[in-house]
């Protein structure tokens, strides 16, 4: 079988498997469900949910490139198409942009140049392969902008605002999200927001505790037990870094760089590694206990590096699941290897 051509740096996940990321559910609220357009303070139009659906619905194809490494290919939505419920609002421009609001507690929003989201075919999806989509993956209705990381794709749409100046979307504006988003130019995040010389003093210091050094690059550094414990290091390159017996405890990790780092001993215990890459690390002695793993790498497939585990790596078995099949074969294979009978399934 040949292989399916992926954005770089992502990784497919086990088929039939679609993971859940970022709110779980809408908000608590009686009310109907009613999606509202408006332009700046005016009410251009509403629907009911039974309206939209009345309008017919179009099938399309997308393929699922989440920011912390994981795709799913070809998922059917079928769902109204943003361009039809603009025309019925009798928008006539593609100037400025539209940002979509999430029936959520935090109003949690994203945003696009208008004219990209109707190019690339924005879908306003109530179905996903052939079935009602869960409540859990943004049913009853969600955007889905093809051909942009999935933060893009907002769950529970409620209202939709056209507008001049565009407005920073809750990830694009929290986590450093890269605005335009799209996969195959891997723009996942901005550059990190810190001066370079506040990266060198806490670097000299060794204790980044608590700190907020997003987009950190520090690659190739001896950082022998540095202190960054509960820090945000989301994307911060730290390859080929010496940080054994490090602190990690509780970090915010999420596409961090640690190839080829000597993480002996180091502890990442309840650390939120999503999508981080320890392909070619050296993890012996080194604590992943209660860690989230989901799109986490090990091995690269390409150069055939991978990272180096012992009897001493502590792991909990039970969260591999969430990794890819390939990188989860891999963990697999370098922990039996250290369980006494090889028969031993580690997952089980
Ligand atoms: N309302 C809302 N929509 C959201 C998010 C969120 O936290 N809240 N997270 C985004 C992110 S980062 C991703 S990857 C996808 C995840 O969708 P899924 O949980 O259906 O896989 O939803 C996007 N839309
Ligand atoms: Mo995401």
């Amino acid at each position: 079988m040949s292989q399916p051509e992926l954005p770089p740096g992502q990784q497919l996940v086990a088929a039939g498997k679609w993971p859940l990321i970022g709110e779980c559910e809408p908000r608590h609220d009686v009310s109907a469900w009613v999606i509202a357009v408006h332009r700046g303070p005016a009410l251009l139009g509403s629907f009911t949910l039974e309206e939209l659906r009345g309008l017919g619905v179009e099938e399309q194809c997308v393929d699922i490139h989440c920011v912390t490494r994981w795709s799913k290919l070809g998922v059917r939505f079928e769902g109204i198409r943003l361009a039809t419920i603009l025309r019925l609002c009798g928008l006539e421009t593609e100037d400025g942009f539209v940002s979509f609001v999430a029936r959520t507690d935090r109003h949690h929003s994203t945003s696009l140049p208008l004219r990209d989201a109707l190019r690339l075919g924005t879908l306003l999806a109530v179905s996903a392969d052939g079935a009602p989509l869960g409540k859990e993956h943004g049913g009853p209705i969600r955007v889905v902008v093809p051909g942009r990381y999935f933060y893009k794709s907002l769950k529970w749409l409620e209202r939709i605002d056209l507008l001049a100046e565009d407005r920073l979307g809750y990830w694009e504006r929290t986590a450093g999200y890269h605005n335009e988003a799209d996969p195959w130019l891997e723009q996942r995040y901005l550059a990190g927001g810190i001066s370079p010389a506040l990266a060198q003093q806490v670097l000299r210091d060794r204790d980044l505790a608590g700190r907020e050094l997003r987009g950190l690059t520090a690659a190739g550094l001896d950082l022998t037990g540095l202190v960054a414990s509960h820090s945000l290091l989301r994307n911060a390159d730290l390859r080929g870094c010496q940080l054994a017996g490090a602190s990690f405890v509780g970090a915010n990790l999420s596409n961090a760089h640690f190839q080829g780092a000597n993480l002996r001993d180091a502890s990442f215990r309840s650390a939120d590694l999503e999508g981080a890459d320890f392909s070619g690390a050296d993890l012996r002695g080194c604590d992943l206990r209660e860690a989230r793993m989901l799109g986490v790498s090990f091995v690269d497939r390409l150069s055939g590096s991978g990272a180096i585990i012992d009897a001493q790596t502590r792991i909990d078995v039970d969260a591999l699941h969430v990794l890819t099949p390939d990188q989860h074969d891999y963990l697999r294979e370098a922990l039996r290897s250290w369980f006494r009978t090889p028969e031993v399934d580690p997952k089980s």
